[in-house]
């Protein structure tokens, strides 16, 4: 199947009630993992290349491996979007690459300045049939006993994302309550705005993404600090969050942390037990199976499993 745009994908995820994975990829190994994942699944997927990927790999190198995989899987409806692009620059890097969605990241710039930049994006993106998707307030974690006013100074305000989208024509939003990239996302009990999240669905009705999604799945780290590593602290969100997430508005999990761990820890676990080893691909063919194994139990919670 030719790449589709990921709004196709979400429309549908948006109607039905179920979420999409957002996969972050750097090289061929994690992107046959995310195919192989959705085959077995029957799944679609969003791969998602941040501008640190598009300069690690190269935009063309990453469009190429991605169309060459969509060829042999023709059943998979995929979608490359672009995660967190800076600028237009950015965009227009992807979008002459071949990506069919794209990321426009300026929520940290003031509310007028974040919706003139989305808007060019927009009017760049959407009639070449390329998907946006933008940010309304600062991925960060919240503690339980800030005040309101910081609360508000942080995460997304739903009245703004209301006038944002209908301003703006973005096809997708990610508002930020209250996730974070990477491993350590909360201290304690890992909690997310729902009220917020319930009142920005409520008021636009588009499809909503959940940045900083990634779960740090128990058996991953495990493995990762059995064979030397230290994820000490380490915690995501949980499964039973996500879903409660998806059942309030959220269309799309962006999932690169889980992935990282689960690809490393099976990688000092091959190095740990055979020291002699010097062929690569013994050390990351089952690195790479393992990562599929990661993806399927995601696609399974988001409910994006049995889609196609
Ligand atoms: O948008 N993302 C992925 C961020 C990727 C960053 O890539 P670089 O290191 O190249 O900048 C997410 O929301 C993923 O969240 P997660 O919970 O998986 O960290
Ligand atoms: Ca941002
Ligand atoms: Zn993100």
């Amino acid at each position: 199947m030719p790449l589709v745009s990921a709004k196709i994908i979400l429309d549908d995820a948006n109607k039905n009630g179920y979420a999409v994975g957002a996969f972050n990829v750097n090289n061929m190994e994690f992107l046959q993992a995310v195919f192989s994942a959705a085959s077995f699944e029957k799944s679609p997927i969003i791969i998602a290349a941040s501008e640190g990927a598009i300069k690690y790999a190269g935009p063309e190198m990453l469009h190429s491996m991605v169309k060459t995989l969509s060829d042999s899987y023709p059943e998979i409806p995929a979608a490359l979007h672009l995660d967190h692009g800076s600028n237009l620059n950015a965009v227009m890097t992807a979008v002459k690459a071949g990506f069919t969605s794209v990321m426009i990241d300026a929520s940290h710039f003031p509310y007028e300045e974040n919706l003139k930049i989305t808007k060019q994006a927009v009017s760049l993106c959407h009639p070449l049939g390329i998907s946006v998707e933008a940010e309304l307030g600062r991925l960060q974690g919240v503690e339980e006993h800030v005040s309101v006013a910081e609360r508000d100074a942080v995460l997304v305000n739903p009245d703004e994302a209301k006038d944002f989208v209908a301003s703006s024509g973005i096809d997708f939003l990610a508002p930020a309550i209250g996730t974070s990239h990477g491993a350590f996302k909360f201290k304690g009990e890992a909690k997310l705005d729902f009220e917020r999240l319930k009142k920005v669905k409520e008021l636009t009705g588009i499809p909503l993404v959940l940045h900083g999604a990634s779960s740090v799945p128990e058996a991953a780290s495990k493995k990762f600090e059995e064979f030397g590593g230290d994820l000490k602290g380490a915690k995501g969100v949980p499964f039973d969050v996500l879903k409660e997430a998806i059942k309030f508005g959220i269309n799309k999990v962006n999932t690169d942390t889980d992935l990282r761990i689960s690809f490393l820890a099976r990688v000092r676990e091959s190095i740990a037990k055979d020291k002699s080893q010097i062929d690569p691909r013994k050390i990351f063919g089952p690195a790479r199976d393992y990562v599929i194994e990661v993806i399927r139990e995601r696609m399974r919670v988001l409910g994006s499993s049995g889609k196609i």
